[in-house]
């Protein structure tokens, strides 16, 4: 059995669906989990799909995926424009790593226009709801069959 797909969320996503819907949509997070199964179940992978409001699990499971995913898919919330410590964990995980937003982050604050995730990404994908985490595993999944 081939290691899943990581796809980790940081802070405040799991308030998803509950506030601000004009900017990340109605769906919650768990609806965001089920769609993320589905996809992968379709291309024959698995997801392991988790959400913390903490840097450090972030980064934890960062470095748990350098050995236990086959990819990883990061939405690293408020901490995308801040955390170096985020980043140097990514630059330390040599799996495929993309990089995706709900919404467009180049159409929002000019602080949320720096992404330090982005140095260590393969692709980012922004501005498409959940429809970005499919494509998001679409992404990984042929990276994984390419290598
Ligand atoms: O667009 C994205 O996915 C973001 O990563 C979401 C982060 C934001 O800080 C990034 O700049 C872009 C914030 C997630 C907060 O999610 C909420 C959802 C519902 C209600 C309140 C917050």
């Amino acid at each position: 059995m081939a290691n899943p797909i990581y796809i980790l969320n940081g802070p405040n996503l799991n308030l998803l669906g509950s506030r601000e819907p004009e900017v990340y949509g109605i769906e919650t997070l768990v609806d965001l989990e089920q769609r993320c199964v589905r996809k992968a179940q379709r291309l024959g992978r698995t997801v392991d799909f988790r959400q913390s409001n903490t840097e450090g699990d972030l980064v934890g499971w960062i470095q748990e995926a350098r050995t236990n995913a086959s990819g990883l898919i990061v939405n690293a919330g408020a901490y995308t424009h801040t955390s170096i410590a985020i980043l140097d964990a990514l630059l330390a995980c040599k799996v495929p790593i993309v990089e995706v937003h709900l919404s467009n982050i180049f159409t929002r604050e000019p602080f949320r226009h720096r992404s330090y995730v982005s140095q260590a990404a393969k692709g980012v994908i922004c501005g498409l709801g959940g429809l970005g985490y499919e494509l998001a595993i679409e992404a990984v999944a042929a990276a994984v069959s390419d290598a």
